[in-house]
């Protein structure tokens, strides 16, 4: 339910719109509203997302966040979330990326899926996210919590767009139906060396289940998920930080590999 008066949603919308776009932490909304729900974090980030769209950003597709364990235990939260993205989040293939307009940027191995049918929920199956998708590929995020000290809980994330800050796609795209997504292994290179491994089974036994989640998480915010929507179905291992000067390569089975670096 929410519980926020409507000129609080855009005031707090507002805080988090500085802190994405200048850059800076700010203390989490719920030192403030200990009482604020999640129904109230999706109302903030939906108002973020019709100021982005009111300035000129594409919507270009969503992601769901919180959906393996590794991640969940690495923020302390128990329930998935998901988040929009926007043409502006977007960054090519091995481009470099710049991290003095992140706060905290963590990066983390997810599959994507590309759809070609829409989907909607509520009841959304894995069933018919695979059927909906056009191919799926590999996908680097740039996380980038704006909560000062990484002093975090859900509503607070949720408001924040799930940390959604950049992303990279590329490596290979291929059919679902000619991979098992289960046991599809990664493994994520910091300076060449391995920092985390994973297969994408931890995303909720399923990479598709995320999606259909997240499909019927749009369904309680009254969206539908439109063909042609580019999904993110959730960081397969632990989040890892990155500095100006890192080099970060994240090699998928079957998909290929990704690289980014990044600088001041
Ligand atoms: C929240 C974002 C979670 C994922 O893939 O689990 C997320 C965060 O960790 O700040 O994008
Ligand atoms: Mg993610």
């Amino acid at each position: 339910m929410v519980t926020l008066s409507r000129e609080d949603i855009v005031r707090l919308c507002e805080r988090v719109e500085g802190a994405q776009t200048r850059a800076y932490a700010i203390p989490k909304l719920t030192d403030e509203y200990p009482n604020m729900t999640m129904a109230d974090g999706y109302a903030i980030q939906t108002e973020l997302r019709r100021r982005f769209i009111e300035q000129g950003h594409a919507l270009i597709g969503w992601k769901a966040g919180l959906t393996s364990r590794a991640k969940m235990q690495q923020m302390g939260v128990e329930v998935p979330s998901i988040g929009f993205l926007t043409d502006r989040m977007a960054r090519p293939e091995s481009s470099s990326i710049t991290v003095s307009d992140l706060v905290h940027p963590r990066v983390e191995c997810e599959v994507a899926f590309v759809t070609k049918a829409d989907l909607s929920g509520p009841g959304c199956t894995a069933e018919q996210v695979l059927a909906a998708t056009d191919y799926v590929l590999p996908a680097i995020e740039i996380i980038d919590s704006r909560f000062s000290g990484f002093k975090f809980d859900l509503e607070s994330v949720v408001a924040d767009n799930g940390s959604s800050a950049r992303f990279v796609s590329g490596g290979r795209a291929r059919y679902p139906d000619e991979l098992d997504l289960r046991t599809l292994g990664v493994v994520l290179e910091k300076n060449g060396e391995i920092v985390e491994m994973g297969a994408a089974a931890e995303v909720l036994g399923h990479p598709a289940e995320a999606v259909a989640m997240l499909v019927n998480i749009l369904h309680d915010l009254g969206e539908t998920l439109p063909a042609g929507s580019f999904v993110m179905s959730g960081g397969i291992t632990a989040a890892v930080a990155v500095q100006p000067g890192d080099h970060i390569n994240a090699r998928f089975q079957e998909l290929g590999s990704i690289s980014i670096r990044f600088e001041q």
